[in-house]
C-alpha cells in the first residue's frame, strides 16, 4: 500500500516537473531513487514584528529551538515594515524592485502586490510547478482582500487561509477569515484566538499534505506580537518583566547625535516608560501562543515520516523600537531593533546548535527554499541562497560583504543604509545621515558622522549608491 502511494506520488511529482532537468527519472519500474534525490519539504513560519531581543527571551524559541539548528544573529529585513517585507520574503526581490514600498496604496499594501504582477513569480509559484503542494496559513500583505475577492486566493497556493485583514484591522478577536474560499466569521471567545485558529489550519494543511507524497510548502504567519498583543487566557497571566528587555538605547537621554525626526521625539515620561514595558511583557505573552504553534507543527511533523526531509524556518518581517531611541512601537527605519530580525533554520544535515555570522536576509529565503528543492534560481531574485550556509563547515562558504536596507515615504522618499562588518552608514531622504560604529557602539548611541575621516564617508556612500538600485546579481556580493 505505501509502495503504491509512494510511486503515484513519483509520478505526479515528475509530471508535475514537465522539462525540468533535474526531475527525477520516469519509469516506475526503476529501483527507487535514493531518498536524496526526493525534493525536501518546507516549513516557513514568519512572526509580525518580533524583534532580536524579545525572540532571545523566548523560553522554548529563543532557547531548545534556536538550538536545534543553524541560527543567523545578523540576520536582517531590507525594508522594516510588514507589506515591503511580506512582498519581498515570498518573491525574493528588494522592495525597490518588486514595488510594494508601504503598506497601503498608491505604493503599497495587497493592491501593489496585486498591481505588481509579482505574485505570480513567488517561492509559492515556482514550488508548485515543480509538483509541490503548497499551502499558506495567516496574515498575508496589508489590506487584504482590498480590491480583490474576499475569497481571493493569490497565484501558487493550494491552500490559503488568512484573516480579511482590511475589514477588521489589529483583531486577535472577532475577525473574519477567508477559510481557503469561504467566509468565516470568528468571535470574542478564548477559542476563537487568531493564531491558535491559524494553527489548527496549519495542522489541517499538513495533515492532507503529508498523506500524499508529494513534497510541501507550508508558510504560516501568524498575528502575535503585532499590536494590540493580545494572549489566549492560558497565557495571558504570565508574567515577565519588560525591563529583561530594555537596552542603554532605551529612553536614550542624548540624541542630538540624530536626525531630526528623532531629536524632536521627546524624552518618555514615566507613564510612557511604563506603557513600554507593560507592552514589551504583552508581546511577550503573545509569543507564547506562537512557540505553541510551532511545536505542534513539529510534532505533528514527527508522527509522520516526513521529518527527516523537511526544513523547517523561523523569522519575523521586521523588529520594532519599543522606547528604543524614545521611540515606541515604530518600524520603517533603520534602526538595529527594526531592521534585525531572528532567523533559525532546522532541516536535514544542517548542524543543530550552529551559529553564523554572515548577513542573511529576507530576500534570502525564497532563493533558499529554491536551491534546495533542487530548483534554479531565477536571476531576477536579488537575495542568494544559504544553502552553502547549512552544511556542516558552513562558516567557510564566500558570502556577501555588506547589506543595504531601505524604507521608503514615496517612490522618491528613499532611505537607505549600509550595514558593514564595522559600520551602519545611513542616508535619509532629507539629506541627513548617521554614521554607528557597530563594534564599539552596537546601539547606536553616537552617531560619529560629523567627525568621521571625509574619506571613510565617501567610501560607504559610494558602495552605498551602487547598491541603492540593485537589480539580481547587483544586490548579492
Ligand atoms: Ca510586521
Ligand atoms: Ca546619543
Amino acid at each position: 500500500m505505501n509502495v503504491r502511494i509512494a510511486l503515484a506520488g513519483l509520478l505526479v511529482l515528475v509530471i508535475g516537473c514537465g522539462g525540468n532537468p533535474a526531475a527525477p527519472p520516469a519509469p516506475s519500474s526503476a529501483p527507487t531513487p535514493p531518498a536524496a534525490a526526493k525534493r525536501p519539504s518546507f516549513v516557513v513560519v514568519v512572526s509580525d514584528d518580533l524583534d532580536v531581543r524579545l525572540f532571545e527571551h523566548l523560553p522554548w524559541l529563543g532557547d531548545e529551538f534556536r538550538k536545534g539548528g543553524v541560527s543567523f544573529p545578523r540576520a536582517y529585513v531590507t525594508t522594516a515594515l510588514c507589506a515591503p517585507s511580506r512582498a519581498s520574503i515570498l518573491t525574493g526581490r528588494y522592495a525597490h524592485n518588486h514595488g510594494v514600498l508601504m503598506t497601503a496604496p498608491p505604493h503599497g499594501g495587497i493592491e501593489g502586490f496585486v498591481a505588481s504582477g509579482l505574485e505570480a513569480d513567488t517561492m509559492a509559484t515556482h514550488l508548485k510547478r515543480a509538483g509541490y503542494r503548497t499551502g499558506f496559513v495567516g496574515k498575508y500583505v496589508n489590506g487584504y482582500p482590498r480590491g480583490v475577492a474576499e475569497s481571493y486566493k493569490p497565484a501558487g497556493w493550494d491552500y490559503f487561509v488568512a484573516p480579511l485583514e482590511a475589514l477588521r484591522p489589529d483583531r486577535y478577536f472577532g475577525y473574519w477569515l477567508n477559510d481557503d474560499g469561504e467566509r468565516v466569521e470568528f468571535g470574542e471567545a478564548d477559542g476563537d484566538y487568531l493564531d491558535d485558529v491559524l494553527a489548527a489550519r496549519a495542522l489541517r494543511f499538513l495533515r492532507q499534505a503529508t498523506e500524499g507524497s508529494d513534497p510541501f510548502l507550508l508558510v504560516v504567519m501568524p498575528y502575535a506580537p503585532h499590536f494590540p498583543m493580545l494572549a489566549p487566557d492560558r497565557h495571558a497571566g504570565r508574567w515577565f518583566d519588560g525591563r529583561a528587555l530594555v537596552t542603554p538605547s532605551f529612553n536614550e537621554d542624548d540624541v542630538s547625535d540624530k536626525p531630526a525626526w528623532v531629536r524632536n521625539a521627546p524624552l518618555l515620561d514615566a507613564a510612557e516608560q511604563d506603557r513600554a514595558l507593560r507592552q514589551k511583557r504583552l508581546r511577550f505573552t503573545s509569543m507564547l501562543a506562537t512557540e505553541d504553534l510551532l511545536r505542534d507543527v513539529l510534532a505533528a511533523l514527527h508522527r509522520t515520516e516526513r521529518a527527516d526531509e523537511t526544513y523547517v524556518m523561523f523569522t519575523s518581517d521586521n523588529g520594532i523600537l519599543m522606547g528604543e531611541h524614545r521611540l515606541a512601537l515604530r518600524k520603517a527605519n533603520n534602526y538595529e531593533e527594526a531592521i534585525r530580525v531572528p532567523l533559525v533554520i532546522h532541516g536535514p544535515g544542517v548542524p543543530a546548535g550552529a551559529e553564523r555570522r554572515h548577513f542573511a536576509l529576507n530576500v534570502d529565503l525564497a532563493p533558499t527554499l529554491l536551491d534546495l528543492a533542487g530548483l534554479p534560481v531565477p536571476e531576477t531574485m536579488d537575495g542568494r541562497s544559504l544553502a552553502p550556509l547549512l552544511k556542516p563547515g558552513g562558516e567557510a562558504a564566500p558570502w556577501r560583504r555588506d547589506v543595504m536596507v531601505e524604507y521608503f515615504s514615496s517612490p522618491e522618499g528613499r532611505s537607505s543604509a549600509l550595514r558593514t562588518d564595522e559600520w551602519m552608514y545611513h542616508e535619509l531622504e532629507s539629506g541627513e545621515r548617521e554614521l554607528y560604529d557597530m563594534r564599539g557602539d552596537p546601539h547606536q548611541l553616537d552617531s560619529r558622522h560629523r567627525d568621521a575621516p571625509p574619506e571613510l564617508l565617501q567610501s560607504l556612500s559610494d558602495r552605498l549608491r551602487r547598491k541603492r538600485d540593485c537589480r539580481g546579481a547587483g544586490c548579492r556580493d
